[in-house]
């Protein structure tokens, strides 16, 4: 029997005084549908598999489900509901570093005009006249992550690393990254502790990487370049200069190679322009702008 996905999702209202109330009961006899323990393993085992095999080509994947790959992978949903978008993250959870707003801290400032975009999410701010401040850097980013796992043409796969690119010569002789190689990330961080623990992959048109400044695996696809020899050297993340640091990420998101974009802080490295410290202005406006640029060159 084929479950019907259910859409309602107005809260149980039982016979009981609260409106939100779910239990029916609360004198221990509450009771579950029952179940057999194999439903509950193939029930994840023939939607995970199902997606890998139906992702295995896709059109878009975004390598870092931080705060500017999850605006990039927003903004790509929204405005190109045909494509196909996964994102891969290394971590078991997503979000990267804007779970925080600095120094462990947990407001987030977003200099204006990137503030449009949370009017564009329904996240509530103080505005401080040249920026705005979310009480929660939590409240942004499961906000934004809530709403891109919401669309239809994006799939996550979390707690799955990019180990390496896919790197193809087309017929000019020229290099394209053409898709990404992929293993579980407790499997990419025991490559030395295990043989022949090969990987999986991914292929697609175009990558968006946004894989950040550093973390057990920032700026890979940044590195990875120059060890293939597809970038000569990287430029290295220069100091915090806020007032150069976030134009600078905006304005130069761009296809750094033929099939892959960088976008947020791995662009500082691959360019090795300034950091800019806790305001995240830039990761949603570099995001947007990686969104525009994929759009543009496969529309090419
Ligand atoms: O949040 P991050 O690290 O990266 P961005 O660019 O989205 O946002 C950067 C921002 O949080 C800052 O660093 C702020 C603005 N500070 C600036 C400063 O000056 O200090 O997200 C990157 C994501 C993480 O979730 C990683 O786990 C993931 O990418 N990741 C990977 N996922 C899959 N495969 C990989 N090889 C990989 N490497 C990193």
């Amino acid at each position: 029997m084929t479950p019907v996905p259910t859409t309602d999702t107005s809260p149980v209202v039982s016979n009981t005084t609260h409106k939100y109330d779910v239990l029916e009961d609360y004198d221990g006899h509450y009771r579950f549908a029952p179940i057999e323990e194999s439903q509950v393993s193939r029930a994840m085992i023939k939607r995970y598999f199902n997606t890998m095999y139906e992702r295995a080509i896709s059109d878009v994947v975004i390598v870092g489900a931080g705060s500017a790959g999850l605006t990039c992978a927003w903004y790509l949903a929204h405005t190109r509901p045909e494509l196909k978008i996964t994102i891969i993250e290394a971590n078991v959870a997503p979000g990267g570093g804007a779970w925080l707003g600095g120094q462990l801290m947990s407001p987030m400032v977003i200099r204006k005009p990137a503030d449009g975009f949370l009017r564009q999410l329904g996240v509530p701010y103080e505005d401080e006249g040249a920026f705005v401040v979310v009480k929660h850097a939590a409240l942004f980013t499961s906000t934004l992550l809530s709403q891109v796992l919401a669309m239809p043409n994006v799939v996550l796969m979390n707690a799955t690393a990019v180990e390496d690119l896919i790197i193809h010569q087309d017929f000019r002789g020229l290099q394209r990254v053409a898709g990404v190689v992929t293993n579980w990330t407790l499997v990419a961080l025991n490559h030395d502790t295990q043989s022949c623990m090969d990987p999986n992959t991914i292929t697609a048109p175009i990558i968006v990487s946004a894989t950040g400044h550093d973390g057990p695996m920032g700026a890979f696809s940044a590195k990875r370049l120059v060890s293939a020899g597809l970038t000569k050297e990287l430029g290295n993340m220069r100091g915090l200069d806020m007032n150069r640091a976030e134009p600078a990420i905006v304005n130069n998101t761009r296809e750094v190679v033929p099939g892959l974009i960088f976008t947020g802080m791995e662009l500082s490295e691959h360019d090795g322009s300034n950091r800019m410290g806790p305001t995240f202005g830039a990761m949603i406006a570099s995001g947007i702008k990686a969104a525009h640029v994929a759009s543009k060159i496969l529309d090419s």
